[in-house]
C-alpha cells in the first residue's frame, strides 16, 4: 500500500473516531507498527469493558439447532437463546401448555394426525437460516422478527417486547420454506417466504416419480395476522427471496430452473433464473378470482409461459443463491453461486418488464465477475457491496456505480479491496445493512468452516464467525466469534430500535387460557388455591412463586390424574427468574417474573416427588421447594 492510500485511511479512521493511539501513530508515518495499532485499535472497538453495552443487538439464525440466537454486537456475546423450531431443557419451550398451543396451533390437520401416530403433538426440530426484523417506511421497526424453517416447511414469529416467539403456522402445499424477507415498504405487510423442494402440487401419491408435473410454491403471509394471504405456483426451484423498497415487486431465485432431480440435471443449464413477483398485479387476481383454493389459500398460476401479468423470470447465470436489495432503493444483487459473477438487478426497469414484451436481461444493469463463489451481498449504504465468495474463501468489497459503468463498456475496476475469512463464508451482514439505514461500519462474515482457528473439540468443529471493520476501503478482521451449529444468516439491529420490557404484563395474551381455566375454577392465579381442584381424574394445581417459596409445600394427587400445574411468579422484579422442576417426571419450565406457565401430564408414577425452582433466585433457591404426593391407585 502507498503512503498516500496509508495517510487516507489514518485520516478517513480518524474522521470516524479512532483511538488515539492511532492519530498519533498516523504522524509519525511507522508504516509496519501503525498496522498492528490500527488492528488492535479496531479490536479494541469489538472488545468491551465488563458493564459496557453494545451498540447493536445481532439477530442470529442457529441453522438445525432450530432456535433464534441474540448476539451483542460487535462485541459478539451471546446475549439469550430464543427457541422457536427447537425444544429448550432450560425454557419448557416444547413443554408447557402456552409453548405447545404456539407450536401445535398452526400445524395443518394432516400434520397432526400424521405427528399423533408417532404420538407427538408437534415437530422435534426445524432448520431456522433466515431472521428478519419487521419493517416500517424502510427499516427496521422493533415489532417483531420473522423466521424460516426449512426442515418442516414453518414460518414463526417471535414478538421483540418479550423477545419470545408467538406464532408458528405450517405452509401448505409448499416444500422446505428457505428464503424469508418482510415488506419492506410502506411497512410489514407481507412476509415473502419461499418453497425449495418441488412436488406435486396436490402431494397425495396419486403422482410420484414425475417431475413434469412438480412445481414450487411463492407464499405471502400477513405478518399481522400469521396468515396466508395468497401463494403462487412458479416453474424451477426457489432458494433465496428478498423485495424492493417501493412496495412493487418481490423476487427469489432459482437454482434449478431444470427441475432436476439429481446434480447432474441440476447444474446442466448455463443460465437460471430470478423469478420477479408482481405484488399489484397478484391482488388484482384475487380480486378477479384468477386463483384456484388449495387447502384453504388461493393459489395463482406463475409458472412460465402461464401468459399471465404475475411472475416475469429474468435469466441468471448459474444456479443464483442469495438476493440482497440496495439500501439505495434501486438495485438488488443476485449471487452467482456456481458462477463468479453477482448480476445487478435495477428494479425502476421492471415496471418495463410486465407492460411490454422487453427482453428479461434488460433490467440487469451490471454483472461484476468478483471471485469463485459468490453466496450473500451486503451493503455499507455509501454505494458499496460486500459479497462472500465461498470458494475462495473472501470477501470482496465492490462499488456498485463502478460495475454499471464497466457493464457498459467503460474501463473501470469495481473490485475496491478482498480480505481472508476463515473460512468459506456464507451470508455476511453489515450493520443496519439491509435496510435504508446501513450505516457502514460493521460486517460479519458467517463462515462455514473453522479449521485451525480454535482449540479441537474433535470432529465436530465449530462455525467461525468474523467481526470485519469496514469503515475504512482496507476491510480488517478484528474478531473471531466460535458458533454452534449453525447460523445461515444475521442482521444487526441499531440498539435504540429494540426495546424488549423487563417484566412481563400481567395481562398478557400468551397465558390466556390458563386465565379462563382459573375464572372456571374461581382461582385467582395471583393468589393460587390450597387445595387441587378436582374434575373427575383432571386435577388441577394453582401456585404462584415468590422467591423463595413456592405457595405450595405440597399437593396430593392419586395415580393416573391428568394433573395440570400452574405456576405464576408474583416477583415483579428484574431478573427474578423462577423455574418448576418436577424431579424424574421430565418436566421443567420458566417462569418469568409475572408471568404464568402451566403444564400437564399423568400423574402415573405413584410416591413422593419433589420439585423445585430451576433458576437461581435467591440465597434460599435450594429451599425453594415442595412434594407432590401421588396416591396408588386403589389407595
Ligand atoms: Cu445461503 Cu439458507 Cu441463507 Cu445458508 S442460505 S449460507
Ligand atoms: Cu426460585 Cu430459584
Amino acid at each position: 500500500m502507498s503512503d498516500h492510500d496509508t495517510k487516507l485511511n489514518i485520516t478517513r479512521r480518524g474522521m470516524l473516531g479512532a483511538t488515539a493511539t492511532g492519530a498519533v501513530l498516523a504522524g509519525t508515518g511507522l508504516g509496519s507498527t501503525m498496522m498492528t495499532a490500527k488492528q488492535a485499535s479496531a479490536a479494541a472497538k469489538v472488545e468491551l469493558a465488563p458493564g459496557e453495552l453494545d451498540e447493536y443487538y445481532g439477530f442470529w439464525s442457529s441453522g438445525q439447532t432450530g432456535e433464534l440466537r441474540i448476539m451483542g454486537f460487535p462485541s459478539m456475546r451471546e446475549l439469550m437463546r430464543v427457541p422457536v423450531f427447537n425444544r429448550c431443557s432450560a425454557t419448557g419451550w416444547g413443554q408447557t401448555n402456552e409453548s405447545l398451543k404456539i407450536m401445535t396451533e398452526g400445524l395443518l390437520p394432516e400434520t397432526k394426525e400424521f405427528l399423533a401416530k408417532r404420538g407427538m403433538k408437534t415437530y422435534d426440530n426445524g432448520d431456522l437460516h433466515h431472521p428478519h426484523m419487521s419493517f416500517t417506511d424502510g427499516t427496521y421497526d422493533g415489532r417483531y422478527l420473522f423466521m424460516n424453517d426449512k426442515a418442516n416447511t414453518r414460518v414463526a414469529r417471535v414478538r421483540c417486547d418479550v423477545m419470545k416467539c408467538d406464532k408458528i403456522i405450517e405452509i401448505p402445499n409448499a416444500k422446505a420454506i428457505h428464503g424469508l424477507r418482510p415488506q419492506k415498504f410502506p411497512r410489514t405487510g407481507y412476509v415473502f417466504a419461499n418453497g425449495e423442494d418441488e412436488t406435486p402440487l396436490i402431494n397425495d401419491g396419486s403422482v410420484l416419480d414425475d417431475p413434469s408435473q412438480y412445481v414450487n410454491i411463492f407464499t405471502a403471509i400477513d405478518g399481522d395476522t400469521m396468515e396466508i394471504a395468497w401463494q403462487v405456483m412458479v416453474s424451477g426451484n426457489l432458494d433465496n427471496t428478498d423485495c424492493d423498497y417501493q412496495g412493487k415487486y418481490a423476487f427469489s431465485t432459482s437454482y434449478n430452473s431444470e427441475m432436476g432431480m439429481n446434480l447432474a440435471e441440476m447444474t446442466e443449464s448455463e443460465m437460471d433464473h430470478v423469478v420477479v413477483f408482481n405484488l399489484k398485479e397478484i391482488e388484482a387476481g384475487i380480486a378477479a378470482g384468477d386463483y384456484q383454493e388449495i387447502k384453504g389459500v388461493k393459489v395463482l398460476d406463475g409458472r412460465k409461459g402461464s401468459n399471465k401479468k404475475y411472475t416475469r423470470y429474468i435469466p441468471i447465470p448459474n444456479s443464483p443463491h442469495g438476493i440482497n436489495t440496495a439500501p439505495d432503493g434501486k438495485h438488488v444483487c443476485i449471487n452467482g453461486k456456481l458462477s463468479p459473477t453477482v448480476s445487478i438487478m435495477d428494479v425502476t426497469k421492471l415496471d418495463a418488464l410486465f407492460e411490454s414484451d422487453a427482453d428479461p436481461r434488460s433490467c440487469i444493469v451490471g454483472e461484476p465477475q468478483l471471485g469463485l463463489g459468490p453466496l450473500h451481498t451486503a451493503y455499507d449504504g455509501q454505494g458499496n457491496a460486500f459479497t462472500t465468495l465461498f470458494l475462495d474463501s473472501q470477501i470482496v468489497k465492490w462499488n456498485i456505480d463502478k460495475a454499471i459503468r464497466a457493464y457498459n463498456g467503460e474501463d473501470v475496476d469495481p473490485i475496491i479491496s478482498k480480505v481472508d475469512v476463515h473460512y468459506q463464508p456464507g451470508h455476511n451482514s453489515t450493520s443496519m445493512g439491509e435496510t435504508k439505514e446501513a450505516d457502514g461500519k460493521w460486517l460479519i462474515s458467517m463462515n462455514k468452516f473453522s479449521k485451525d482457528r480454535f482449540l479441537n473439540t474433535g470432529p465436530l468443529k465449530p462455525e467461525n464467525e468474523q467481526v470485519i471493520d469496514i469503515s475504512t476501503d482496507e476491510m480488517k478482521v478484528v474478531h473471531d466469534g466460535p458458533t454452534f451449529a449453525e447460523p445461515h444468516d444475521s442482521i444487526i439491529v441499531r440498539r435504540d430500535i429494540v426495546n424488549p420490557v423487563n417484566v412481563w404484563d400481567r395481562n398478557d395474551p400468551t397465558w390466556e387460557d390458563a386465565r379462563k381455566q382459573a375464572e372456571a375454577d374461581g382461582v385467582d392465579l395471583e393468589e393460587g388455591a390450597e387445595e387441587p381442584i378436582r374434575d373427575g381424574n383432571k386435577v388441577r394445581v394453582y401456585m404462584v412463586s415468590q422467591a423463595p417459596t413456592f405457595s405450595l409445600e405440597k399437593f396430593t394427587v392419586k395415580q393416573g390424574d391428568e394433573v395440570t400445574i400452574y405456576v405464576t411468579n408474583l416477583d415483579d422484579v428484574d431478573d427474578v427468574t423462577h423455574g418448576f422442576c418436577l424431579g424424574n417426571y421430565g418436566i421443567a419450565f420458566e417462569v418469568a417474573p409475572q408471568a404464568t406457565a402451566s403444564i400437564t401430564f399423568t400423574a402415573d408414577r405413584p410416591g413422593v416427588h419433589w420439585f423445585y425452582c430451576q433458576w437461581f433466585c435467591h440465597a434460599l433457591h435450594m429451599e425453594m421447594r415442595g412434594r407432590m404426593l401421588v396416591e396408588p391407585q386403589g389407595a
